[in-house]
């Protein structure tokens, strides 16, 4: 049976620590013997990585970009596979799933960033969503947004990938991904855990794994 406790995500901003965060709590669940599935979004499939490569790659041309409902379609329906090829079949055997970023991601840029109406994102999501699923732990990883595209951009120009659509976007765009994230987690403060992401790894790690023990007793 579906086991929808161990569905956990990682969300906030660009260069937040998401991708850092969840790895290491991966590594500590496996270490506890548990059987731990980490993957991410857009992506997590192969069909969804497809689609992840063209949602990052924006078009040179401003014009030319996909607007805000053909993102979220994009992302919708990147989510879908990667739900019935990855989540669910995990789920069902019994394994946490450590996702980084979901549904609260669409939410909060292509709802509050690029102004899709909520109420739109939400049908999407239960049409394209398997069973409507939904992490039951959310830890949202807080930083101000100057802080978190230094943080990313810092990595990009030693050691990742290009610059991609989103972190090309100006400072009031991820202003304005703060506030919905922020407004995600005053709706939602049981399932949505607040990290203050401007602490050091080790701090904020110890953060999410107390949450963890008390949750899950691992
Ligand atoms: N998106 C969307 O629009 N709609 C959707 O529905 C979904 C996504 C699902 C995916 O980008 C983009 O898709 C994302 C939202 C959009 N774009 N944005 N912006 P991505 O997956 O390529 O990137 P990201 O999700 O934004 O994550 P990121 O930039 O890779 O950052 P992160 O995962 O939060 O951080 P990190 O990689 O763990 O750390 C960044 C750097 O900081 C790295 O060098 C670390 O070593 C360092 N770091 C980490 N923690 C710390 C601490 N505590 N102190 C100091 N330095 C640290």
């Amino acid at each position: 049976m579906t086991d929808l406790l161990k569905f956990i995500t990682f969300e906030g901003g660009e260069g937040a620590g998401k991708s850092t965060q969840a790895r290491l709590l991966a590594d500590w669940l496996r270490g506890a013997g548990h059987e731990v599935v980490l993957t991410r979004e857009p992506g997590g499939s192969p069909g969804a990585e497809r689609i992840r490569t063209l949602i990052l790659t924006a078009d040179p041309q401003p014009e030319q970009r996909f607007d805000g409902l053909t993102e979220a379609l994009l992302h919708a329906a990147a989510r879908r596979d990667h739900c019935l090829k990855v989540v669910m079949p995990a789920l069902d055997r019994g394994a946490f799933v450590i996702s980084d970023r979901f549904s609260d991601s669409t939410i909060a840029y292509q709802g509050f960033g690029l102004g899709v109406p909520l109420e739109t994102l939400t049908r999407l999501h239960d049409l394209a969503v398997p069973r409507c699923i939904r992490p039951s732990t959310t830890f949202l990883l807080e930083l101000s947004p100057e802080d978190g595209l230094a943080r990313a951009r810092h990595r990009t120009s030693t050691s990742g990938p290009a610059i991609d659509r989103y972190e090309a976007e100006e400072l009031e765009f991820h202003q304005r991904i703060g506030v919905g994230f922020n407004a995600i987690a005053e709706a939602e403060p049981n399932r949505v855990q607040r990290i203050d992401a401007g602490r050091c790894v080790d701090e904020a790690e110890e953060s999410i794994r107390s949450i963890i023990r008390f949750r899950y007793q691992p």
